[in-house]
């Protein structure tokens, strides 16, 4: 049976701190719309999208109050009656990614750019998300977790996986190119790494630290550069290429510096994904080598249905494994804190059945 209240952390207002409340309502199955269902929730992965939306860095704002959290495994425990066409039922183990929902019919959802949708609804952003025992999310965008796949190690699948395994599939590369990733000892960065070798591709992965290195080198990067330490990336990089420079970056970092040089150290033909959100930075590129090497420059924002499903189908195969830390809902603060230093290797997830 469903109880009445949860435990849930709450982001009251923009720029706010975290409240941890413990008697924050849980909607019954009366109060569930058509289309809606209610997940029990396993465990949820902090993402470093959290803490942008819960400090405003952005130029969108979040929701609020709202509860945070888009990287969320649990069981789907009730549906919204006269729900038609639910692709999923009570008692599957499901996924919720950022990409709450989405209406399926416009030109951008027909398209596969679901995640473009203007009526896109996002977890922790516009709805609440998944730091809370029970979230309401969407039949027709939970994603199911493939059997025998454990909860923990899917929840970051939802949104560093989808996004990193999208944004590596449309980096124009090929088997054998290199890649470089700015930010490879985070949250998306690590699965970036394994994604890519995954792909055939060589891996560059920048970041900082013993840790991130180490984590960074046992996953199988070709090379690794600490930003801090190298007098020269581009220079790193273009010697670790035989002189041509690389086919593309995929940049997680989540600073506008982790951008800067790409240009530079991109070969001709190469592309720029950007990925990592800080939210003001710009893109300081030089417009007469962008043409004059025929650089391309992409976004790409997380992913659709199927991206999510084959982001966790490579997963759940052992293809890429997440590395965490399972810590408790009541550290969330501290969490953000040591993810804006940048203390983090890999990823956090936050048992919520404890
Ligand atoms: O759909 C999307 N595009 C999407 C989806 C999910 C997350 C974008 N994001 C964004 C987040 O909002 C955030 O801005 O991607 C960024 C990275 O998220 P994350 O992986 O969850 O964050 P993290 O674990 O803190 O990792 C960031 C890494 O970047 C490194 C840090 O050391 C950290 O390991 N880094 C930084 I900050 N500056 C760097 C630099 N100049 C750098 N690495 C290399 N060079
Ligand atoms: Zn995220």
């Amino acid at each position: 049976t469903v109880p009445a209240t949860q435990t849930a952390a709450i982001v009251a207002e923009r720029g706010g701190s975290i409240v941890v409340k413990t008697d924050h309502p849980v909607k019954s199955q009366a109060q569930l719309a058509p289309g809606e269902c209610l997940v029990k929730l396993h465990c949820t992965s902090v993402c470093h999208t959290d803490l942008h939306a819960a400090f405003g860095d952005w130029p969108l704002e979040a929701e609020t109050p709202l509860i945070g959290g888009h990287e969320g495994v649990g069981e789907i425990v009730a549906i919204g009656e006269h729900t038609t066409e639910s692709p999923v039922k009570i008692g599957d183990r499901v996924g919720i990614k950022w990409l709450a929902d989405s209406c399926l019919n416009c030109e951008q959802c027909r398209k596969g750019r679901e995640q473009n949708c203007d009526q896109a609804k996002l977890s922790g952003f516009t709805v609440d998300g998944t730091f809370s025992q029970y979230v309401v999310s969407y039949v027709r965008h939970v994603t199911p977790i493939p059997d025998g796949f454990d909860s923990n190690a899917a929840a970051s699948i939802l949104c560093a996986g989808l996004t990193v395994y999208r944004a590596l599939k449309y980096s124009q590369t090929s088997p054998g190119d290199w890649v470089v990733l700015p930010g490879a000892g985070g949250g998306l960065g690590h699965l970036a790494v394994q994604y890519a070798k995954y792909m055939g591709l060589r891996v560059i992965a920048i970041d900082t630290g013993a840790e991130k290195k180490e984590l960074c080198q046992g996953l199988g990067a070709d090379l690794w550069i600490d930003f801090k330490e190298s007098k020269d990336i581009v220079a790193d990089i273009k010697r670790a290429t035989g002189g041509d420079g690389a086919h593309s970056a995929v940049v997680t970092a989540a600073s506008g510096a982790g951008y800067q040089q790409a240009i530079e150290y991109l070969r001709k033909g190469g592309t720029l994904m950007a990925v990592g959100l800080p939210g003001k930075a710009t893109l300081d590129a030089s417009i007469f080598f962008t043409v004059f090497k025929s650089i391309s420059i992409l976004g790409s924002y997380v992913g659709n249905r199927q991206d999510a499903r084959e982001a966790l189908d490579i997963a759940a195969r052992g293809g890429v494994k997440c590395h965490y830390a399972v810590r408790k809902l009541g550290d969330l603060q501290d969490i953000y804190e040591e993810l804006k230093k940048g203390t983090i290797s890999g990823r956090v997830v936050v048992d919520m059945t404890k």
